[in-house]
């Protein structure tokens, strides 16, 4: 690798005593790093928990370099798992970018691990863990590298502002957890697509803005999605520089200070909006690259993101650093103080306005996207294009303003006709990875709608007139309610490495039929943000895939190897939203062709450079199967159980699923009741369990039937479950026994009224071809069964219950229950509990 190389060109430097040995120690010193990976206890809620740190800190300690350094970051693994450190937004040999799976092998408890780079790049920059989840644990930390020539703004003061997110659980629970619900946590958040509140907002809201409310909850109702989807996970706390509101970071300054803030979003899976209510701030850079500087009141910021601003401290009080989740479940704060003891007024400080429901955010990015019916319509290059993007930017910096009117919605635009219903795709509209010839598509450039409009790269960043050599569909989408999470239809596991050849120039065109950002983050590349700037267009490794938008991003494969592309919400990472990029020459080393690559220079653009460098030995177990996260089993029961105290009744209703995202077993033991002591009804499904869509499921398997039959036995089953539009759970089984087909059809509905307070109304039908009296199963309509249950949601894994159920019996079957002197209908009320587990 360039060590070698370096030591090669230095010895005859030394040998004759030239001048070039200061020049290139001036530029190039070497920078030794010990980092020690050990578990560490916090106490972030009152509760302490275990956290991993590095050098006992968290954040990790700021590693600051210089433009040029050659770095050896030594790497101790005190944990007893394997681990991994990711250099965040640098470019640097495959074999360095410490994703386990990818570029290396885990780093195994005990063990140390060096990594070795050369700088070729300045700016704000970040490392984190890239095993598993470990950094959600608290394994992040800022990098700085100072440039050669000073920056083209002024600033006396320079601090790192990490901001990251908390909980006491593991994030492997965590995603435990949200394998079980999709929705597990956000009874926790604020915002709630509750009926009451859909009526105070109603009522709220001026006639125009009416109809776009009722227009969003029929959406929602109509697309089974929720209003206010805006995270996954319910933190307990935000930390700014490992610190929570409570006792917040801070930082010393003076009366006419320019303080650097360098705004690292850290987060599991958290967005920030960000604003420091005293001041404007100015934007310098943005992911390590310097931007035209451009005043805010308040920005955005998403995981693997970093902003650079600057504040000028023009009073003697304190400066409140606000940072709030986009879900306005918490916030977090830092303070600049021009004096010690300066008392800090946080509840001064207004909350964010509250976020409209993501539905309209998703439905705007559509339109300004262009895109109708998931199929997408490009603009054309030229100047109609210029004016369509400002228009654009204009609706984007818009959005906290008063909402656009509906009729909006039904617009013409030159890019063609409107949706005219509000559907989005339940299914991926991409289903596979490819690579398409340029053609037809060359000319699109429409990114638009986005935060990144105002964003423009202080220097030239490229070439805009480079040919395209392919195009990259991607397609952003995910199952929500099961939590898996795709590009183009597919979970990584299920996915091939996208191959790329190295000196071209490829274009990534992401599209996000879903209801969620998704930061989507590459390694050793720079996305070339296409925003209609051309040479200027900002450069960028992360880019926030907002719902329902369209982006466009070239890369310049100036690498070598394999690298990692994935979402930087870490439990859409995990649950399959990511990529393999592989280059074409390591597939030639594999093969036993080609040679390891070896060359290394900075480019004439500012943080660019080829680093094609292939060390020795290459593992190519990680070349023939290279995978950032594998799939995983899970399991999830749920279970009803009741009590009517007035016929000394209990009937229990039991799910048990354990398997993967798609393949599952299933145990279904539906309402079974023990009537006085006595078992009058059970049964159990023992089903193979098969996703086949985002909202359906066919399985089948066998039946065991223990009463009301005479004597047991088993019976073949097949079914059918899923979720129907307007939310309609859907549960048809299929048996079939001694001659005669039986239907068991139940629909069902929840509706959230209140916060925590939902109602179900349930219909059940039980249908037979045939009698079987031995069975008790009588032809035609057996049994039709109401029920109304008010429920209260305590958190998610208890619910607590009132039931109504109406059950009646009919023809065939209420013949044989008279017969044995039976009673041939029931009414009961009982109360109960529901649990997840
Ligand atoms: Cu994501």
């Amino acid at each position: 690798m360039n060590t070698k190389r370096t030591i090669h060109l230095l010895l005859p430097v030394c040998w004759f005593g030239f001048l070039l040995l200061l020049t290139v120690n001036v530029y190039a010193a070497h920078r030794v790093v010990n980092l020690i990976i050990s578990y560490k206890t916090v106490n972030f809620t009152g509760t302490p928990a275990q956290a991993i740190a590095v050098n006992n800190q968290i954040p990790a300690p700021t590693l600051h370099f210089k433009e040029g350094d050659e770095v050896t970051i030594n790497v101790y693994n005190h944990l007893n798992v394997g681990t991994s450190l990711h250099w965040h937004g640098l470019l640097v040999p495959w074999q360095m970018d410490g994703v386990a799976g990818i570029s290396q092998t885990a780093i195994p408890p005990g063990s140390v691990f060096h990594y070795h780079f050369k700088l070729y790049q300045c700016g704000t920059y970040w490392y984190h863990a890239h095993m598993s989840l470990q950094e959600q644990q608290g394994l992040y930390g800022g990098i700085l590298i100072d440039p050669l020539k000073p920056p083209p703004y002024h600033y006396n003061k320079d601090f790192i502002v990490v901001l990251s997110d908390w909980n006491n659980a593991s994030p492997t629970q965590v995603y435990a957890n949200l394998k079980k619900a999709g929705d597990y946590y956000t009874l926790r958040f604020p915002l709630q697509p509750s009926l009451l509140r859909f009526i105070h907002d109603y009522r709220k809201a001026a006639p125009e803005e009416r109809k776009q409310w009722l227009s969003d909850y029929k959406m929602m109702q109509q697309m089974r999605m929720s209003l206010y989807d805006f995270s996954d996970v319910a933190y307990d706390a935000y930390l700014l520089n490992g610190r929570t509101f409570k006792t917040p970071w801070t930082a010393p300054v003076r009366v006419g200070d320019v303080v650097r803030l360098r705004f690292i979003d850290a987060g599991g899976s958290t967005l920030f909006n960000v604003k420091i209510p005293s001041a404007k701030m100015k934007i310098v850079q943005v992911d390590g690259n310097n931007v035209k500087p451009y005043f805010v009141n308040h920005f955005s910021i998403s995981p693997g993101e970093t902003y650079d601003v600057l504040v000028l401290i023009a009073h003697p009080t304190p400066s409140i650093i606000y940072a709030e989740s986009i879900d306005t479940l918490g916030h977090v704060i830092g303070v600049l103080k021009t004096a010690p003891h300066q008392i800090v007024h946080r509840q001064e400080i207004q909350p964010f306005p509250e976020p409209l429901p993501v539905t309209r955010e998703m439905m705007e990015n559509r339109m300004n996207s262009g895109r109708t019916h998931g199929s997408i319509t490009f603009m054309e290059d030229g100047p109609t294009s210029h004016s369509a993007m400002k228009k654009m930017a204009h609706a984007s910096q818009a959005k906290s303003a008063p909402i656009s009117p509906y009729h909006g919605h039904h617009e013409k635009t030159q890019h063609g006709t409107i949706a005219e219903n509000h559907s989005m795709p339940t299914e991926s509209t991409i289903v596979g990875d490819s690579i398409v010839a340029p053609s037809a598509l060359q000319k699109v450039h429409s990114t638009s709608g986005t935060k990144y409009q105002p964003l423009v790269a202080a220097v030239k960043t490229n070439d805009p007139h480079k040919p395209i050599k392919g195009i990259i569909r991607m397609e952003l989408f995910g199952y929500m309610d099961r939590f898996i999470w795709f590009i183009n239809g597919r979970p990584e596991y299920k996915a091939k490495p996208i191959l790329l050849q190295p000196g071209q120039r490829y274009r990534i065109i992401f599209t996000n039929t879903s209801m969620m950002h998704h930061p989507m983050h590459i390694h050793g590349h720079w996305f070339i943000l296409r925003n209609g700037h051309g040479a200027y267009d900002p450069l960028l490794h992360t880019i926030d895939v907002p719902p329902g938008a369209t982006l466009v991003a070239d890369i310049d494969t100036d690498a070598s190897g394999q690298w990692f592309f994935h979402c930087h919400q870490l439990y859409h990472m995990v649950a399959g939203m990511a990529r393999v990029l592989q280059y074409s020459t390591l597939i030639d080393l594999e093969k036993g062709q080609g040679q390891l690559e070896n060359s290394a220079k900075p480019l004439p653009y500012a943080n660019q450079a080829i680093v094609r460098v292939d060390q020795a030995p290459i593992h190519f177990n990680l070349v023939k199967h290279p995978i950032g996260h594998l799939p995983h089993f899970f399991a999830a029961n749920f279970l009803d159980a009741d009590e009517d105290p007035f016929n000394n009744s209990q009937e229990v209703t039991y799910k048990g699923l354990f398997g993967g995202d798609y393949n599952k077993i299933e145990f279904y033991m539906n309402e079974a009741e023990i009537n006085k002591g006595m078992v009058e009804n059970a049964d159990l499904d023992l089903f193979y369990w098969r996703l086949i869509s985002q909202f359906w499921v066919v399985k089948g398997g066998v039946n065991y039937v223990y009463r009301p039959a005479r004597t047991p036995y088993l019976q073949p089953g097949l079914g059918l479950e899923g979720l129907m539009p307007y939310f309609i759970d859907t549960d048809a089984r299929l048996y079939y026994h001694n001659g005669s087909a039986k239907l068991d059809l139940e629909l069902s509905r929840d509706t959230q009224i209140t916060h925590h307070f939902f109602v179900r109304t349930e219909i059940r039908g039980i249908f037979a071809t045939k009698t079987v009296s031995h069975d008790e199963i009588g032809s035609g309509l057996n049994e039709f069964e109401f029920d109304f249950q008010p429920y209260y949601q305590i958190n998610p894994a208890i619910a607590v219950y009132l039931q109504y159920q109406s059950i009646g019996h009919y023809g065939e079957t209420q013949r044989l229950l008279q017969q044995e002197n039976e009673p041939t209908s029931e009414n009961r009320y009982s109360v109960g509990v529901s649990l997840l587990f």
